[in-house]
């Protein structure tokens, strides 16, 4: 833990000096009054796109579909060219899962119902573990992709983030295995943008890692002004939110 601590903070002093640099760049184009230049994030060897659950079930025609979704597989496929390091996820629920409303007698899914680790969204049954719905979509081509990182596969707990399940102590392994590459700056794109989007990127920014979500590769399911909710407490966490133009 030291040593990765140290590991960390030098690696921290090092991505300040490139934050510096890009600085320079974003102070010549301040007269576009935007935050990037077009192109202005070159992705360097210690960033990682981190694709969030593209897989069937969230696609239409999937149990859980988001509106939408299927628009952003070009765009992530784009991304993933720019990337030499690339970690996906896939929801990976048991049969019977807790946060599924069948599990539950009488509750109709997108209610909602206080479980031992807080108030936990009902929904349809999906991602069900080796199902069809649950494969990473047939689109996606990121060959280089190096971690599919399984979540949600515990049956008494949620996990909508990558990191930490909604308990806020089942760890899924990913820090350990970011910071054990060097892998400090994480890019976030993919489903759904105001569940396991946000809440990975809020978690990132936890384990003090520098996060971008990359807003145009996202989509959301939004239950009641969830979008906006998400992007709040992502502003609030520092999570940066970018446009997938702004990468080189
Ligand atoms: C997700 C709801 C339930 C997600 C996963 O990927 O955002 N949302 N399970
Ligand atoms: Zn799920």
């Amino acid at each position: 833990m030291k040593h990765g601590q140290t590991l960390l903070n030098r690696r921290r002093v090092l991505a300040g000096i490139g934050a510096l640099g890009a600085a320079s760049v974003v102070g010549a184009a301040t007269k576009f009054s935007v935050a990037f230049a077009r192109g202005a994030i070159g992705p360097g060897e210690n960033a990682v796109l981190l694709v969030v659950d593209m897989q069937n079930c969230f696609l239409p025609g999937g149990t859980l579909p988001v509106k939408g979704g299927n628009e952003i597989i070009p765009i992530i496929n784009e991304l993933g060219k720019k990337f030499a390091n690339i970690v996906m996820t896939q929801d990976w629920h048991t049969e019977h899962h807790t946060s599924f409303a069948s599990s539950h007698p009488g509750k109709n899914p997108f209610e909602t119902m206080e479980l031992s680790y807080g108030t936990q969204v009902l929904w349809p049954d999906h991602c069900v573990q080796g199902s069809e719905d649950a494969m990473l979509a047939e689109g996606l081509d990121l060959p280089h992709a190096q971690l599919i990182i399984r979540k949600g596969y515990h049956n008494e707990v949620d996990s909508y983030s990558t990191f930490v399940a909604a308990d806020k102590k089942t760890k899924t392994g990913l820090t350990g295995y970011l910071l054990e590459r060097g892998l400090t700056e994480v890019y976030v794109c993919g489903l759904a943008t105001d569940f396991c989007v946000s809440w990975s990127a809020v978690d990132a920014r936890a384990a003090e890692l520098t996060v971008s979500v990359i807003e145009d590769a996202c989509r959301g399911i939004d239950l009641n002004g969830s979008v906006a909710a998400a992007w709040k407490s992502m502003a609030a966490a520092g999570v940066k939110r970018i446009q997938s133009t702004d990468i080189a």
